[in-house]
């Protein structure tokens, strides 16, 4: 379905990060995929923030934190946690965006994930669910009507990231061929069925006018 891109639309590209790309210490295959397509499609918009999965050593989504096999889940006190390899420890190389990512009109980059009990997959609210990130106020204060999403990975960060621009108000799109997914146990397919229910679009690149 074609879309006009206009000029209150803004794109939140989703943690195109080291870690997430081949050779990471969280590989989503075929995360590099996304770069060259996030490259041309972020010029677009007039309004273009960046997340970026930032967590302390030791932090509560890590497996080694807990003695743990990665890939499992444990319950935390906010809900059931995924534990994950160690990835996007905060200054490391990993944390760092694709070399390859060039988005120079990007005005904001939300770091999240940052505090060491609590996960956060969204870039608007965190795991606990409670706990804002600013970024909804940041969008809304650039006058933001419509919420655009790609970036890494599918059915972990640019879901809850889609879910909650919806929760907040926005009609929210996101860019399928610009995301890869993890897909673990079934979550990409329980991903867009949730999509559907939360009247949340799936469009790809080639839709934008
Ligand atoms: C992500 C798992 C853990 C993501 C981040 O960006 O989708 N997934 N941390
Ligand atoms: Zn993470």
């Amino acid at each position: 379905m074609r879309q006009v891109v206009g000029g209150r639309d803004a794109l939140v590209v989703v943690d195109v990060q080291n870690d997430f790309c081949p050779g990471g210490a969280l590989a989503v295959a075929d995360g590099d995929a996304v770069v060259p397509l996030i490259n041309a499609l972020a010029p677009r918009f007039a309004i273009v923030a960046l997340t970026q999965d930032w967590h302390p050593a030791g932090h509560i989504s890590f497996a080694s934190t807990h003695g743990r096999a990665p890939f499992t889940s444990i319950d935390v006190a906010y809900g059931s946690q995924v534990l994950w390899p160690d990835h996007c420890v905060q200054g490391s190389v990993g944390a760092q965006f694709h070399p390859a990512l060039d988005v120079p009109n990007a005005q904001a980059v939300l770091r999240k994930g940052h505090q060491p009990g609590i996960d956060s997959y969204s870039g608007f609210r965190e795991a606990d669910r409670t706990t804002a990130t600013g970024l909804a106020g940041y969008l809304k204060e650039r006058g933001t009507q419509r919420v655009f999403v790609c970036g890494l990975a599918t059915d972990f960060c640019v879901a809850w990231t889609a879910f909650d621009a919806a929760d907040a108000g926005w009609p929210v799109f996101v860019i399928e061929d610009a995301c890869r997914a993890i897909d673990l146990n079934g979550s990409l397919d329980r991903t867009f069925a949730e999509f559907d229910r939360r009247g949340i679009q799936r469009i790809r690149a080639s839709d934008l006018d």
